[in-house]
């Protein structure tokens, strides 16, 4: 069985479960991109490739809520040196502004390459005739142009989650070219701002030496690349739908009896050197000990999910904070009133839009993101439109959500300037700003993401692109 529709990502849509008679099943996953193609991909018969999520697991391919599910194999190796290494410890860093130092290892490129090649097989193996592969994020840069060559008949987009990051940075990387020609495989290459598709198109022009104007790259081989910013977005009536529920209703109220009447500070991140927990936690614990804001009046709350725990990096930054953390509680709390509720934890989504609906700030201080989804979630789940958002400017959202209180990370005294506007601002201020964000956020949802890209890739500027399904070129 083959498929018109194929999506390549690091990960499979779906979470092993055990089954109440001790058998292994499968839940989709929770998460904005998943939702956001399981339509399209059940419409068009699609097929997901991607690792199941645990070392050295061999499994043939299975159906799951219509969709093809088409496991590749990771062994221990692959996910110490091309899953750990190479895409979170080489490429993330260097993505995010090298907030942390980029680790270069040549066993680690080895890896990438051998892995991006068995996403690539996986990839011809299941697509149709002519059809449309979409190709997600960091990890798979490579699998473009391995696919290509594989199969010279298919439409291939890529989409990159993250930040593509300036020359000067880029140019770092000792495999620079063959990251570019690894993407140049692509007929689309989808970015979220327009500023990285700028870097990458520079970047082409100047390492590898193709003619390009404005969004487009000409190839020598005749083929045109394009390479375009698409703002990811998210669920927006889901989420409006779930804030708006009695189950989250009554959680809500809970949260704020548990606060005791104490305003709530909130933020969410996967636990990240990149997310800026550090100075929004430093920014507040400054503003209750030099007396802005009082113990009784309000409180943190920081969710910090685990992520990438065998990274060296994330392993340092997280006893960094536990240490920020404890000091802040130990030297200003009291047995009634901590001051940051600090939760290491993964919760369902009822729960995240209850927190967000509870809180009356939500901080937000990525020294780097390539979007932030935190931020328009929030913003989703302001029915009253009320409620605040402090939003880094080095998040992509922030080139969306002009009226959150926009702040510059690496500026301590900023940051605690946007809290207190925040939290003293008026119900009136607050509720103009919440309604043009929510504008926003509902005008551009994941859904119309999704059908952007596709429709750019099936229109797109290459002269075999222009039927949806043409025949293989000979
Ligand atoms: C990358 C880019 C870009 C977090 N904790 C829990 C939980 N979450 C959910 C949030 C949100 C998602 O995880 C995080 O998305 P972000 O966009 O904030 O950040 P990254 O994970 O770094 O995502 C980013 C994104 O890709 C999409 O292109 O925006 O810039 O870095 O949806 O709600 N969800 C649940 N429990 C948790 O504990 N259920």
């Amino acid at each position: 069985m083959t498929s018109d529709l194929v999506i390549v990502a690091n990960r499979l849509p779906v979470d092993r479960i055990e089954l109440p008679d001790g058998s292994v099943g499968w839940r989709r996953s929770p998460g904005g991109l998943v939702s956001a193609l399981e339509p399209v991909m059940r419409e068009d018969g699609g097929a997901w490739v991607g690792w199941p999520g645990s070392p050295d697991e061999e499994l043939a391919p299975f159906e799951h809520d219509g969709v093809t599910l088409v496991p590749v194999v990771l062994t221990s190796e692959d996910v110490e040196e091309f899953y750990e290494g190479f895409s979170n410890a080489t490429l993330w860093p260097l993505y995010h502004d090298v907030v942390a130092k980029p680790e270069f290892h040549r066993e680690w490129w080895d890896a990438y390459v051998r892995v991006n090649r068995r996403f690539a097989e996986a990839a011809a193996s299941v697509a149709s005739e002519g059809a449309r592969v979409w190709v997600q994020d960091y990890q798979l840069q490579l699998v473009p142009q391995m696919l290509r060559e594989l199969r010279p008949d298919l439409i291939i987009g890529f989409y990159l989650h993250i930040p593509f990051p300036p020359a000067e940075l880029f140019s770092q990387l000792p495999w620079r070219r063959q990251i570019l020609e690894g993407l140049l495989g692509a007929d689309l290459i989808g970015f979220q701002l327009p500023e990285a598709s700028g870097n990458f198109v520079r970047l082409v022009r100047t390492r590898v030496g193709h003619k390009t104007h404005r969004d487009r790259i000409f190839l020598p081989d005749d083929r045109t690349v394009r390479a375009a910013a698409f703002p990811i977005a998210i669920d927006t009536a889901g989420y409006e739908s779930l804030a708006r529920s009695p189950e989250v209703e009554e959680r809500v109220q809970e949260i704020r009896d548990a606060a005791g009447g104490r305003r709530i500070f909130l933020g969410v991140d996967r636990l990240d050197y990149t997310k800026g927990i550090y100075p929004r936690l430093r920014a507040f614990g400054e503003l209750v000990s030099e007396g802005h804001l009082a113990l009784e009046d309000v409180m943190f709350v920081q969710v910090a999910t685990p992520s990438r725990e065998r990274v060296g990096e994330y392993k340092r930054m997280r006893d960094e904070i536990d240490r920020l953390v404890g000091r802040l509680n130990g030297d200003l709390g009291t047995i009634r009133y901590p001051l940051i509720s600090y939760l290491h934890s993964s919760y369902p989504r009822e729960e995240m839009a209850a927190l967000y609906r509870a809180a009356d700030v939500m901080v937000v201080t990525p020294y780097r993101d390539g979007m932030n989804l935190v931020a328009k979630e929030y913003v989703a789940c302001r029915l009253e439109e009320d409620g605040a958002l402090v939003l880094s400017e080095f998040a992509g959202a922030a080139e969306e959500l002009r009226q959150a209180w926009l702040v510059n990370p690496y500026d301590i005294n900023g940051i605690k300037s946007a809290l207190l506007e925040a939290y003293g601002a008026e119900p009136k201020e607050l509720q103009r700003r919440m309604r043009a964000m929510r504008r926003t956020v509902l005008e551009h949802d994941v859904a119309s993401w999704a059908l952007s890209f596709m429709e750019a890739l099936a229109s797109g500027p290459g002269e075999h692109l222009k039927p949806l399904r043409p025949a293989r070129k000979k």
